[in-house]
Formats: structure tokens, sequence, C-alpha cells
């Protein structure tokens, strides 16, 4: 008799970031992460995370809205089914919820999880096996203060932790965040890849001239310059300019990932587990950008360990990742609520080892994190 899924717990685990996190949309202080336990009839539990940023400020899911729908609407349709298959229990999930990646994300995690510990398998191999154990990592300088991003940038260059930084642009006048960008890749020259993330917050004509600009600083790579649904314009601007376009909220999933790129989109595609209801949704877009020729980059919704090791486990099974990765969520956080940390060393991370997500909770933690009201 195979086993059944018998409960799904949700928490709400509140953890400090370690600074301010300045994005277009929002400052973040705090991540609130919904973490899943999900306990099968053979006595083993997969564990599941599912994160936002800044509340309904980045999208449409709100750490409280996925906790509320995952206990409503989706454990239901899986309490009592047979937990070892896990394609068919994410039909049953998209047959009868809508939208919701974040909350199925988590919940797909938590199935490879359990999946994993009762083979004795890593979710990477559950998902086609692990071509790389050693990922690429770059790090976000987000401090909202051109000084404070160098020292961070040579810090973490030092340290061999990151030499590659994203930079947080979009809450400012275009000019200044040009000015503060081509002064943080002035100061660190070819020591480091320097690229923008403007999370939507330009019109077409200011990222005309904001890229242009950003182009000629030496900038490599200029993520999500405007709005997500604003396809056509990200499309033009991937064919105007030689600096490639990395579209992060314009492809959610590989149904996105389809219409840019028959409409002519060349460039890079940020996957996420979270936008793409999780691991096998983000591989399936994975999979058919590089059918299309366009470039894979790991992304992040700034989770905690758990929901990066899931997304690492699906990027290790990736050959090609030419943009790297951005899985540094648990380094952004004071603390956190595993055992034993990622291993994040020559600017990079391990791919955990052990069977399925390779992570154990430390229940003091959790209990001293969870929200209790
Ligand atoms: C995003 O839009 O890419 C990833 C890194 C970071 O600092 O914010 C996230 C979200
Ligand atoms: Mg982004």
């Amino acid at each position: 008799m195979s086993a059944v899924i018998d409960t799904i717990e949700t928490h709400l685990v509140d953890l400090p970031t370690i600074r301010q996190h300045k994005l277009s949309m929002t400052t973040m202080a705090c991540q609130t992460l919904v973490l899943v336990r999900m306990r099968h009839s053979d006595g083993i539990e997969g564990l599941g995370e599912a994160t936002t940023i800044g509340g309904l400020s980045y999208g449409p899911e709100s750490p409280e809205s996925i906790q509320c729908n995952i206990d409503t609407y989706l454990a239901p349709l899986l309490i009592g089914e047979p937990s070892a298959n896990v394609n068919r229990l994410r039909t049953r999930m998209n047959r009868h919820v809508r939208g919701n990646a974040i909350a199925k994300s988590a919940l797909e995690t938590a199935l490879l999880d359990a999946q994993g510990k009762r083979l004795g398998l890593p979710v990477a191999e559950l998902l086609g096996g692990a071509q790389r154990e050693h990922l690429p990592v770059l790090w976000t300088l987000a401090s909202g203060d051109t000084h404070k991003d160098i020292d961070e940038a040579f810090q973490r260059l030092d340290d061999r932790r990151h030499c590659s930084f994203k930079l947080k642009i979009g809450a400012n006048a275009v000019d200044d965040d040009v000015r503060h960008v081509a002064a943080i890749k002035a100061a660190l020259g070819d020591r480091a890849s320097v690229r923008v993330d403007v999370n939507q917050a330009w019109d077409e004509a200011s990222a005309v001239r904001g890229i242009a600009a950003l182009q000629d600083a030496g900038i490599e790579l200029i993520e999500q310059p405007i709005p997500a649904r604003h396809h056509a314009a990200l499309i033009r601007l991937s064919q105007r300019f030689h600096v490639p376009m990395l579209a992060d909220e314009a492809v959610q999933d590989a149904q996105d990932g389809f219409a840019l790129a028959a409409g002519g989109f060349g460039g890079a595609y940020a996957l996420k587990i979270a936008k793409a209801a999780g691991p096998s949704g983000a591989l399936e877009l994975a999979h058919l950008a590089r059918a299309a020729g366009i470039g894979l980059y790991g992304g992040t919704m700034l989770e905690g360990t758990i929901g990066t090791a899931a997304a690492l486990h699906a990027w290790a099974t990736l050959d090609d990742l030419a943009w790297g990765s951005e899985m540094f969520g648990p380094l952004l956080l004071t603390d956190d609520i595993v055992a034993e940390p990622l291993r994040y060393h020559d600017f990079g991370v391990d791919l955990p080892r052990g069977p399925g997500l390779g992570i154990q909770l430390d229940e003091d933690k959790l209990a001293h994190y969870r929200r209790k009201h």
C-alpha cells in the first residue's frame, strides 16, 4: 500500500534581513516565509517554502493569502491522496485552483522532498539528475546608498563570496539611478560583472534613455526594465540594444516564455520556482527557453534555505546556466530555521547532499521565529 498524505501544516516565519533591501516597489527589513510541513502515512515529512517579497507589493500573493489558500483550498485536494505521483498531484492542484503559483510551489517542493527521503535520493535525481554540485551565485546590492554598496561589493569579492552583482534600481529618477550604477561599475572595474534589476519601474521611453546610458557604462544585463505585461515593448528593447534584457516578472511560466520567444524576444529568462508553481514548471520554462536560444538565469524570490535548496536542485539539472544564479536568499537573513546552513564559497553555493532537499529543520528556531498570532 503506497503512502498517502496525512496532514499539511503551514507556518508564517518572520526573519529580519541583515540590512534594508531597497527595491523599486518596497524596502524590506524583514522576510516572511510560509513553511509547509507535509506528513505522510509512512512517517515521512516533506518540507516546502512559499515566499514572496514585501507583502503584496511584488505580486498578487501575500504570505497571509498563501497560508490561507493552502489551508482552505489546496491542502484538502491533497490530503488522503497517494503521495508518490507528483505529476498527478500537480495536475489535480492546477485543475481545481487557478493561479497561486507560490503556494503550489511550496506544496510541490514538499512532495518532492518526501519522495526523495522515501527513495533515499536527492530531489535533483528525481528531476533527472544533477549536472553540477556547485552553482555560481551573485549578490544584490540594494542598501540604497552608493558608497555602502561599493564597500559591500569589495567585501564580498575579498571573501570570494560573489563576483557578480545585481543593483536594484527604479525607485529614483532615471538619471540618478544611472549615476549610482555607473559609479559602482567604475569602482569595481573588471573585477566584477554588474547587472541591474529595474523591477518594472520604467516606461518604454525612460527605458530607452536609461538602457543606452547603462550600456555605455558597461552594465552586462538589464532585468525587467518595464511592466511585466508590456511584452511587445520588451521585445523591441531586446532587439534595439546589444546589452541583453533579462525577462523576470514578464515570464512566469512556459506559456509566457513561449509567447515572448515567438514574438522575437532575444536575451535571457529568470527562472523562479515561485513563479512557475514549483521546480517542474520552472524546468519546463528552462527547456522551452533552451529550444528558443534564450539564456537561463536561476532566480530567487529571496527565499530562506528550504526554498533556495529546492531551486538549487532544479537548476543543478541544467547543463547551461549562462547567467548563473542569484540563490543568495539565506545570506540576506540574520537567521534561518534550519539545522545546517547552505555552504557558500568560491563565488557560489554547494548543492545540499542527502535524500530529498538535504535540509533539516531546527525546531527551536522555528518555535522562536514562527508568527504566534
Ligand atoms: C527580483 O525581482 O529579481 C531577486 C533578488 C533580489 O534582490 O530581489 C529579487 C527579486
Ligand atoms: Mg527581478
